[in-house]
């Protein structure tokens, strides 16, 4: 399994030697997975400060709910729901992210102190996207996504999911790419969930250095997501609700992380916190081995010794 090495740093966001931890703010009365809690300027602040205090390293601010079947919130409400809190938590000094679709509160976010652009759509939700993100310079997520579902998940059938997330990963860096963002600040995500059922987002985590060749820091955002509630309930067993994955979602964390992810993006951090720096300790302990005996790490040969 490859570790650490070749994680990858973000140009225009702090380089962390570890595994990031992004932490969810969602500023929406309908997120599947925190009921909506923080729909409220000041609350949303306080949470995104709190999850700071526990180890986030970046916070991503979202004001609209992206769950398959979700309704789009218009622009206005975007706007009024997103900036007030990425300008607040900015104001802190936290690096902050915009979780948005649209080009307009892309472009707002930053003028509001955001560092990074967090798109679902990859850029395809919204033409303006690219050009906005590349004239301010900003760093950029370009997730995998097929589109809007309608009703069922139409658009989540696979031969063969990792590679077909590869190539339509690397389709989307080419496009990106052309329209201008630096190859430094691209970061790429599966989209785990996103047209996709539980064995796809399975195997997807089971196959990370694929999407890693891809040569783009890689964010992993399994939090809370149906997959894990499906692994949870077993074959028969009704699935446990999304604020009773966090243990779960750890345990991604900590194997992402040990598969060189650049980031995690999680609703409840202290125990992917945790997670991170377990999994960075054990990529240390790896490291002094290899440096102290090289041949430690070296292929075994079955010729030798193998008594
Ligand atoms: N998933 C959600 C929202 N934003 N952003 C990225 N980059 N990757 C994801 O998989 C992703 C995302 C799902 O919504 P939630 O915030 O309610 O979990």
């Amino acid at each position: 399994m490859s570790t650490l090495h070749g994680r990858g740093r973000v140009a225009g966001l702090p380089a962390w030697d570890r595994c990031a931890v992004m932490g969810v703010v969602n500023v929406t009365p309908d997120s599947f997975s925190d009921g909506g809690r923080w729909f409220d300027t000041t609350a949303a602040v306080k949470h995104g400060l709190g999850l700071v205090t526990e180890g986030a390293d970046l916070i991503d601010v979202g004001g609209e709910s992206t769950r398959p079947g979700a309704t789009r919130v218009d622009e206005e409400e975007e706007l009024k729901r997103v900036i007030p809190v990425v300008r607040g938590l900015a104001s802190e000094g936290v690096t902050v992210s915009v979780d948005t679709m649209r080009a307009s509160v892309a472009e707002r976010s930053l003028g509001a102190g955001a560092a990074l652009v967090n798109d679902v759509s990859g850029g395809l939700a919204d033409p303006a996207m690219i050009p906005v993100v590349a004239a301010a310079g900003a760093p950029f997520v370009v997730m995998h996504w097929r589109g809007f579902l309608q009703g069922g998940n139409v658009k989540g059938s696979y031969r063969d999911v990792v590679s077909e997330v590869v190539d339509e990963l690397h389709a989307r860096v080419e496009a990106v790419l052309a329209g201008g963002i630096a190859p430094d600040r691209i970061v790429i995500d599966p989209g785990l969930g996103f047209s996709k059922e539980a064995e796809h987002d399975l195997e997807l985590l089971a196959h990370l250095d694929r999407l890693r060749d891809i040569g783009h820091p890689l964010l992993v955002a399994a939090s809370r997501k149906r997959f894990l509630g499906r692994v949870l309930a077993g074959p028969e067993g009704a699935p446990p609700p999304a604020r009773e994955r966090d243990a779960a979602t750890a345990a991604v964390s900590a194997l992402a992380a040990h598969q060189g992810a650049w980031a995690v993006r999680v609703h409840e951090v202290r125990a992917t916190a945790d997670a991170v720096r377990v999994a960075r300790a054990i990529e240390q302990a790896r490291g002094a081995r290899a440096g102290a005996h090289p041949a430690a790490d070296a292929p075994h040969n079955p010729g030798e010794g193998a008594r």
